[in-house]
């Protein structure tokens, strides 16, 4: 397969002056007539060449003549006319058939509704076009449908006209004034349900919100709505952004490969992103649809407005964007709760990426499939260069650095580049050195050291980043590193800086620019030797070790000021005991290290009732077992299991009462169920104090009784969790009780297959090959894979990892089946076999076995042969 690669860019030849679409639509048939007014911009010579992918192509002309079939070439991926006028009309009609297309990319049919999903490279799937995102124009779009079947038929822009047809046929017409890329185009159509509202703008213009759902639907939207309002109005409030039609609508569907699509004014999501009530919703999946729905409006401006020049600059609008959603979440819920998770998705997803075959920078500079590229490093690393960028420039500095950005290149396609050019602009800050975090992959090392001799602390920050594909050698990098410093007795401590005048206010925090492979920082006027609180709020996405003693991290759990770094002191105490418990078993040793004063100091934080229950469900929990695993240079995934659920079992018996206080305090102050931040933060402290108990199988029957009792998904699911681990009755009564329950809730019977697959049980791959013969599970629905198969091999890590290999077989023989139905999630889901070289000899046969039958299956699709291949190396 052909590697693009950026170096490689050059214009398109020709500008689109406007594009005229006719869909007549049949689920085996459906015609597309594509009208293009061209004309050359480029190369007097240039061919006109166009994408296209599984079309069947009824004809050609140009400027109404028929094109005799020796004037173009028709390939597997496009057309090519070799000789075309300067200035032309192009008429285009195509036949495709969306009743076949599994891949979910292009036009579909989803329940019996059409629906598009364009990004990145569908729209050739649905007609011959410059399927690239500088290629920008207007688009005028007539659906031709039954109208009985298809009553709602809708695209991007305006309803500009609509009418009945012959044949119990019925048509509309959408015009979108703003100009656009291919993979911004959307079409919908079916019998869909409204739920409708309104929005005011600043300027006092009437938005009409519509959220189409399946019929029966239409109760489970308000919550989706009502987090669309306040996305609306944040973005007018924050960064003076003004939707600019006046129309919005939301579709959801519930094939669709991820979480939602951005199109023009016509947003598609994923079911799972729109649908709640409190029956099948959890707390978690409240968050979630509050942030997608804020992530897709917002793209209207950071994405649509302006768009990527090319797909090498994919961060630029969901770096960007990403971040926008992450300061609107921290606006609407606990901001400390927030970055928490942030970090915490991080570590658990973009680390791992960045230390493995498949690491890239955040803007990549070859690939062989854009749809690999949306990762974690271009979404969440992208999202910490931006904030990173917001810490050096300040929030002024930053809203001008957006402004200019949108007043240069508003209506264009740009990069990543000239984004932090407007930055660099606006506020005179030099970002030269800075830019490197988005040409060079891994994740920094940064190494902290501290001397303390005559009132001067002299800090020494060290940092290296290993090699990566491709990239052999490192440079350092533009780090905004937050520090404090806290005495013995808990005072946070003035940071004066050697050279600053000694009578002057110092900060209690600073940012210190960390731009050399070592730099020494000293600190002036100090009694006693303090202990240093570092990379406080996570101001840069690095690893980080510091000499920290097991006192100074229980004395930063109880008083660092800062809640990301008060949070990160107990995660580090924990992990070093935990890999110390890993090490003493692996050495036959089966005594764990002392854990009383950590378990001591977390009992602290926990009583605390001056920390807010979010936050303190934030520090009950230990890190994951992936998170500790990555953490070894050979994974040691049975011995983790086993040091992790002592450590669970030590701090649950020494605070038993604790949790049980806990637990009732907290149910009780949730109070009958309601969507809300707080409401979730009391859930979460019980449902956590819930699993500490019954790690004693004794008391099982309390997560039984919260099961009956619950009024919400999230203490029902809670309760779940802990039970399928257990061999109780209870296991096997509540999940029949939530099968027979939500049997006909897609949403919620997703669940219900993710919880079995991810239980730590000898019996488990058995449970998930029996469960694949379930009536409801298909592997054509992505929802479902990732429910069962994806559970599986990203939740489980011990039965993923059974040392017989019996995980990674199973694994391999559903990416084969999705090669030919989904490769793109296919190509997703194969990804954890490419973490074989940390793992031991005997599991790296096993695994390398399992790549190498994907590499040698027939007929391998670019998605798949990327990944496998690359995580073959
Ligand atoms: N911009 C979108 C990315 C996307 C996508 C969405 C749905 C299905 C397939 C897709 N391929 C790429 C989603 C976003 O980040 O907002
Ligand atoms: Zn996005």
């Amino acid at each position: 397969p052909r590697v693009i690669r950026l170096s490689e860019y050059a214009p398109y030849p020709f500008t689109v002056e406007s594009l005229d679409l006719a869909f007549d639509l049949d689920p085996k048939a459906t015609r597309v007539e594509s009208t293009l007014k061209l004309s050359r911009t480029g190369d007097s010579g240039a061919a006109l060449e166009l994408d296209g992918e599984d079309l069947r192509l009824v004809s050609v002309a140009i400027d109404g003549e028929a094109l005799a079939e020796d004037r173009y070439e028709a390939t597997d991926s496009g057309l090519r006319i070799a000789k075309v006028p300067d200035a032309f009309t192009l008429t285009i009609t195509t036949e495709i058939a969306p009743e076949d297309n599994t891949k979910l990319e292009g036009l579909y049919l989803s329940n019996g509704m059409y629906c598009t999903q364009c990004e990145a490279e569908g729209f050739r799937r649905i007609t011959y076009f410059p399927d690239r995102p500088d290629v920008m124009t207007t688009y005028r779009v007539t659906i031709r449908a039954d109208k009985g079947v298809n009553p709602v038929l809708l695209s991007n822009g305006n309803r500009v006209d609509a009418g009945d047809l012959d044949g119990g046929r019925h048509y509309v017409t959408w015009e979108d004034p703003f100009k656009k890329p291919s993979y911004l185009f959307a079409l919908v159509a079916g019998d869909l349900a409204r739920v409708q509202d309104s929005f005011r703008t600043r300027s006092g213009r009437d938005v009409e919100l519509n959220i189409w759902v399946e019929h029966g639907n239409e109760s489970r939207c308000p919550f989706a709505m009502e987090s669309l309002k306040k996305a609306m109005k944040w973005d007018e409030d924050v960064y003076g952004l003004e939707y600019d039609l006046n129309l919005f609508n939301i579709v959801a569907v519930s094939h669709f490969n991820m979480g939602a699509m951005e199109n023009k004014s016509l947003n598609v999501f994923n079911a799972k992103a729109v649908l709640a009530d409190p029956e099948t919703a959890t707390d978690a999946d409240y968050a979630y649809i509050e942030a997608v729905v804020a992530h897709e409006y917002f793209h209207n401006w950071t994405g649509n407005r302006i768009t990527c020049r090319d797909w090498f600059q994919l961060s630029l609008k969901e770096g960007l964007t990403v971040f926008r959603d992450q300061q609107f979440s921290s606006d609407m819920r606990s901001a400390p709760v927030e970055r928490i998770d942030q970090v915490r998705s991080l570590r658990a997803r973009q680390f791992p990426e960045d230390a493995g075959p498949l690491a890239h920078p955040v803007r990549p500079d070859s690939y062989i499939e854009i749809n690999n590229f949306y990762t974690a490093t271009v979404y969440m690393k992208g999202a910490e260069v931006i904030r990173m960028m917001h810490r050096l420039l300040g929030e002024d500095g930053f809203r001008k650095g957006m402004d200019l950005y949108i007043a240069r290149h508003d209506g264009t396609a740009t990069t990543c580049d000239n984004f932090a050019k407007a930055m660099e602009d606006a506020s005179g800050r030099d970002l030269s050195q800075f830019k490197r975090w988005y040409s060079q992959a891994g994740t920094p090392q940064v190494e902290a050291e501290g001397r303390f001799e005559d009132g001067v602390y002299a800090l020494t920050i060290r940092q290296h980043t290993d090699p990566t594909p491709g990239q052999d050698t490192k440079h350092p990098q533009h780090i905004p590193f937050e520090v404090g410093l806290i005495s013995r007795d808990g005072a946070a401590l003035p940071l004066r800086l050697e050279g600053e005048p000694a009578d002057g206010e110092a900060p209690l925090t600073r940012v210190l620019d960390v731009t050399e492979a070592e730099q020494t920082f000293r600190f002036t006027g100090l009694e006693a030797e303090p202990v240093p609180s570092l990379n406080r709020g996570f101001t840069a996405p690095v690893r980080l070790t510091a000499p920290w003693s097991d006192a100074d991290r229980a004395l930063l759990m109880r008083y660092d000021p800062d809640s990301f770094a008060k949070w990160e002191a107990g995660q580090q105490y924990a992990t070093q005991l935990l890999l110390n418990a890993v090490n003493e078993r692996a050495a036959g040793r089966n005594v764990a290290p002392d854990a009383t004063r950590f378990v001591d100091a977390l009992g602290t934080t926990l009583s605390d009732e001056t920390l807010d229950p979010a936050y303190r469900a934030q520090m009950m929990a230990l890190p994951t077992e992936d998170y500790l695993a990555e953490q070894m240079p050979v994974m040691d995934v049975d011995g983790v299991h086993a040091a992790r659920e002592a450590l669970k079992r030590d701090i649950a018996v020494t605070h038993a009462d604790l949790f049980t206080k806990l637990r009732d305090q907290h149910r009780a102050a949730a109070g009958p169920f309601a969507p809300t931040a707080e409401g979730a933060g009391h859930r979460a402290l019980a449902n956590g104090a819930l699993a500490y108990l019954t790690t004693d199988p004794a008391n099982a029957h309390l997560a039984a009784e919260q099961y009956d009792a619950a009024d919400n998904m999230t203490d029902r699911m809670a309760a779940l969790r802990v039970l399928v681990e257990l061999d109780v009755p209870e296991r096997d009564r509540c999940l029949t009780d939530f099968h027979d329950r939500y049997q006909h809730n897609e949403l919620a019977l997703d669940k219900w297959f993710s919880v079995q697959a991810v239980a730590a049980r000898p019996d488990t791959l058995a449970r998930v090959k029996d469960l694949m013969s379930h009536e409801k599970f298909t592997m054509r629905n992505p929802n479902r894979v990732r429910a069962l198969v994806g559970a599986f091999a990203m939740g489980n890590p011990t039965v993923f990892h059974a040392k017989d290999g019996s995980g990674y077989a199973f694994l391999a023989d559903r990416v084969l089946e999705l090669n030919s139905l989904n490769p793109q999630i296919g190509a997703r889901l194969l990804q954890p076999l490419g973490r074989w070289k940390r793992m031991d000899e005997d599991r790296r046969k096993l695994m390398t076995a399992e790549l190498d039958r994907i590499l040698a299956a027939p007929d391998l699709a670019r998605d798949i042969y990327e990944i496998a291949s690359k995580s073959r190396q």
